[in-house]
């Protein structure tokens, strides 16, 4: 399986993220992709190549144009506004503001464009982000021109918390949804999103919840305890032409892999009934034990059956990164199921 990268995801090196009241080095962190590179030298399972230039009419299909041309000019606002830290929210359109208005002041527009308020914007940023989404097509190019049938597209930043207008949980565009986006548009029928991430996709599911065309599927920490919170809840199944395409397997804090791969094994069975044209596995692994901020209690080994039973599926599959946190271990982790998925 190759493997597709590029160095500009260093652009991306926010100082700050607000977590438990202060502001830390952020989790989601330049180093993970060394790590990850380092892994993939020790154990290769393919070349790393470039990412190729699609433009951005794909992305302008997913995300709205006036929340791209936000992340455009956000950092340049803030500073020319005057402000010492990094871009962090400090209000937003809750219940009682309902949001009929979009403020003109950087600090009502990055409330009314984030969903959360860890996620700093910095300088080099946007620039990150766009490089990450190429990555992102370049992997479901390959997929959809049948060139491969695995394809690992390791995108930073992630993705899967990025809806049409928001950011926030470290995304910004979302990676899995616009390869979604791009091979409907070249030749697949239908797409199934398998996201395994420990956190809820919460942008994807907002993304393709009235849709039937890209099913998606998502094991994540309950959110009644876990990040996002306020989206991936079991009775949340899609709207409209989208009821029955969207299935979420909120687990407890301490869940084993035992458990975990029960959700997996029903998620497959409704992936193989649905008998998509390609799979997008969205993959984080924070699952994993020894991750800093989540709780489930998967170990290194297990990553290699998660990614058999997935290739169990035989559907043409593109993996695109999205979290991992337990920084010394995430190389080891995403290299197991990479190599179990090609088993
Ligand atoms: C892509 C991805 O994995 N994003 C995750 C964003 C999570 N951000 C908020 C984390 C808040 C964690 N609070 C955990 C308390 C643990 N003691
Ligand atoms: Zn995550």
């Amino acid at each position: 399986m190759d493997i597709i990268y590029t160095d500009d995801h260093r652009l991306r090196a926010a100082k700050t993220e607000l977590y438990g009241g202060e502001l830390v080095p952020p989790f989601e962190c330049p180093e993970r992709m060394d790590f990850i590179l380092e892994a993939l030298k020790e154990r290769p399972i393919g070349s790393i190549i470039a990412p190729n230039h699609y433009g951005t009419d794909i992305i302008n299909q997913v995300h709205d144009a006036d929340y791209l041309s936000f992340l455009d000019t956000a950092w340049d606002e803030w500073q020319a506004a005057g402000m010492k830290g990094e871009p962090i929210p400090t209000v937003w359109p809750s219940r009682s503001m309902p949001a009929p208005h979009i403020p003109a002041f950087i600090d009502g527009k990055i409330g009314y464009y984030a969903l959360s308020s860890e996620t700093s914007i910095a300088k080099g940023t946007i620039e990150a982000v766009h490089a990450s989404a190429q990555v992102a097509l370049t992997g479901a190019d390959h997929i959809a021109s049948g060139k491969a049938h695995h394809m690992f597209s390791l995108c930073r930043p992630p993705g899967h918390h990025a809806s049409r207008d928001q950011y926030g949980g470290y995304c910004f565009i979302n990676n899995a949804a616009i390869a979604a986006q791009y091979m409907r548009q070249n030749g697949a029928q239908k797409v199934a999103i398998l996201d395994v991430d420990f956190h809820h996709g919460n942008g994807t599911q907002a993304i393709f919840y009235d849709r039937d065309d890209v099913m998606f599927l998502s094991l994540h920490g309950d959110p009644s305890d876990a990040f996002p919170h306020f989206l991936g809840y079991a009775d949340e199944t899609g709207y409209g032409q989208g009821e029955g395409y969207n299935i979420n397997y909120p687990m407890p804090p301490n869940t084993p892999y035992a458990a975990w791969v029960e959700a997996l094994d029903q998620a497959i069975a409704s992936i193989r009934a649905y008998a998509p044209d390609s799979l997008i596995v969205s993959f984080g692994a924070d699952t994993y034990e020894n991750d800093p901020i989540s709780f489930f209690k998967l170990k290194s080994d297990d990553y290699f059956d998660m990614g058999a039973r997935i290739n169990a599926l035989g559907l043409p599959t593109l993996t695109v990164m999205e979290g991992g946190y337990a920084v010394k271990d995430i190389g080891i982790n995403t290299v197991n199921f990479l190599i179990g998925l090609e088993r």
